[in-house]
């Protein structure tokens, strides 16, 4: 007689568990498991054995020690079709699993509750489940094995049709090492937190920086044509990131458009009033604030509409029918638009009126407004990663300094302040142009920052008069306001910091302007 066909169960996570593995009985096998997966088949009127009956020893240590047993995994790293391993079955009555199906304790779930002790999350390190896992990943020739809910439906019906594939098993294989690897890698970050408390740096740059990211789609292509792209996430990426937001319409993302509909969702979310930002290759063209969405946007737009043209909008309100309405105009082309979401009559609009309706991407981010959760930005270079802690120190007005004989009117001082907050999204060497609570004219990415203030002057046409400039770093010498000055900005706002910051000073008060340093340099690299 043939041994009888035999599934190992045990899961942590039960969900769907009972319809699975009665799904098994029904094709004939026998379920062996541990005490509380016993015990959730045995109440649900499946026929399960306990693990214990087979390996003749109880569960111990409170659990600690329950599947960690010759006879556990002899029967899962067993080559049935191998003299040796026959011999060694027949002498100790070890009966082989086709199959073994295992979850681990929560263990990132656990360490990421308020208040956890380091003896509760020691606690809920599985090494039997791992090692189950691993013994039959390692002999997936002759077992499959099963680590998620999600693989239930598809094992079974492959089951149905007979004995699993070389091909599904090897799948699983994979997948469970994946798992485990993940889940070591949980246990190391969070020991090595714990080993790192004090010691500031150590505790924000772990000794070993793991990139555990999940492929969520292959792209088109890359920055160009030739280049092959994909996009991976965090599994728990927050909700106000872009990968948690939605695309709700339009052609399939490219490389380019995420980078910009990121530095349009961290550009967008400065504000609190109701904004517009327009993006083109990652730098702002537009921007406004307004009393609505829809003055926003055509405050936005109109501050550069040709750069605009193919651009991608970012807003900070759902997107209402004015707003659309505006955006669906003839002569304006939008690529694609990031918001917390869109109005009925908004979306309608969008995805009928247009030319481009059948393209345009619409992105709903309903968390938007909340601040990104902590995380590090990390950058490849040759042969490594450069990391840092994000740029996103609370600004303190409070601590800013008039630096000039004449003190910024209230007018001025609110255009500062928006000023201020584009520039910290611009690429350096970063001059920002404002006026009224909208951008007038940006200089990005340019490497003398005079260049960046003739751009923006160039680019302002003549708008700036009354206006602001932003500088995302110290004008290291008077060139750079004199060139504001001559475009007719009155008020200044930058870091200070400069050698010649007297110099700096005394052009301002020869042109009357206003100057505040804020203390804290905003570089874009
Ligand atoms: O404490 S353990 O590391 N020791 C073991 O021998 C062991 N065997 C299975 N944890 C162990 N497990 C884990 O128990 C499994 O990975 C699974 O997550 C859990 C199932 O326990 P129960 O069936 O009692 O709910």
């Amino acid at each position: 007689m043939s041994a009888p066909r035999r599934a190992l169960v045990s899961v942590s996570d039960k969900t769907d568990l009972v319809p699975f593995i009665s799904g098994l009985v029904e094709l004939g096998f026998e379920i062996i498991s541990t005490g509380g997966t016993r015990r959730t088949l045995h109440d649900a009127g499946v026929p399960v054995m306990d693990i214990s009956e087979y390996t003749k020893f109880p569960e111990i240590m409170n659990g600690r020690v329950k599947t960690l047993h010759p006879k556990v995994h002899g029967a899962i790293l067993g080559r049935p079709d191998l003299a040796d391993d026959q011999a060694a079955m027949a002498e100790h009555e070890i009966i082989p699993f086709e199959l073994v199906v295992c979850n681990l304790y929560p263990f990132e779930e656990t360490v990421a509750r308020e208040g956890v002790t380091v003896a509760e999350a020691i606690e809920q390190i599985d090494i039997g489940g791992p090692s189950m896992i691993r013994s039959s990943a390692k002999n997936h020739a002759y077992v499959g094995v099963v680590t998620s809910a999600a693989q239930y439906d598809s094992v079974l019906s492959a089951l149905k049709a007979g004995p699993l594939s070389e091909e599904l098993r090897r799948k699983l294989a994979a997948a469970a090492f994946e798992m485990t690897a993940r889940y070591d890698r949980a246990i190391a970050n969070y020991m090595a937190g714990v080993t790192a408390e004090g010691d500031e740096d150590a505790a924000t740059f772990p000794q070993t920086l793991s990139l555990d990211y999940e492929r969520r789609a292959t792209l088109r292509y890359g920055e160009n044509p030739h280049q092959q792209a994909a996009f991976y996430v965090e599994p728990r990426a927050g909700e106000s990131t872009l990968a948690a937001t939605q695309q709700l319409h339009g052609k399939e993302l490219s490389y380019n458009n995420l980078l910009d509909l990121d530095a349009a969702l961290e550009l967008v979310r400065e504000f609190t009033a109701p904004a517009a930002v327009v993006l083109k290759h990652n730098n702002p063209c537009g921007a406004a604030i307004g009393d609505t969405l829809a003055a926003a946007f055509e405050a936005a737009y109109a501050g550069d509409p040709i750069s605009a043209f193919g651009s991608i909008i970012g807003f900070n309100r759902p997107v209402d029918l004015a707003t659309a309405e505006q955006m669906c105009d003839p002569g304006k082309f939008v690529e694609a638009i990031i918001a917390p979401g869109f109005d009925d009559d908004a979306f309608e609009a969008l995805t009928t009126r247009p030319k481009w309706k059948a393209n345009v991407r619409l992105m709903s981010c309903p968390a938007l407004a909340e601040q990104r959760p902590e995380s590090l930005a990390t950058r490849t270079v040759g042969g490594g990663v450069l990391v840092q802690t994000r740029d996103d120190r609370p600004e303190d007005p409070a601590q800013w300094q008039v630096v000039t004989e004449r003190q910024p009117t209230d007018e001025e001082r609110t255009t500062l302040d928006f000023a201020w907050k584009i520039c910290k999204h611009v690429k350096s060497n970063a001059i920002v142009f404002a006026k009224q609570g909208a951008v007038v004219g940006v200089g990005a990415g340019q490497m003398s920052r005079l260049d960046s203030a003739f751009i923006a002057a160039h680019k302002s046409e003549g708008r700036a008069e009354g206006g602001v400039v932003a500088s995302d770093a110290f004008f290291p010498f008077r060139d750079g306001v004199d060139e504001a000055a001559k475009a007719g900005i009155t008020a200044v706002i930058q870091p200070g910091g400069s050698r010649r910051d007297d110099e700096v000073i005394a052009a301002c008060n020869e042109h009357g302007m206003t100057m505040i340093f804020t203390g804290c340099r905003h570089f874009r690299h």
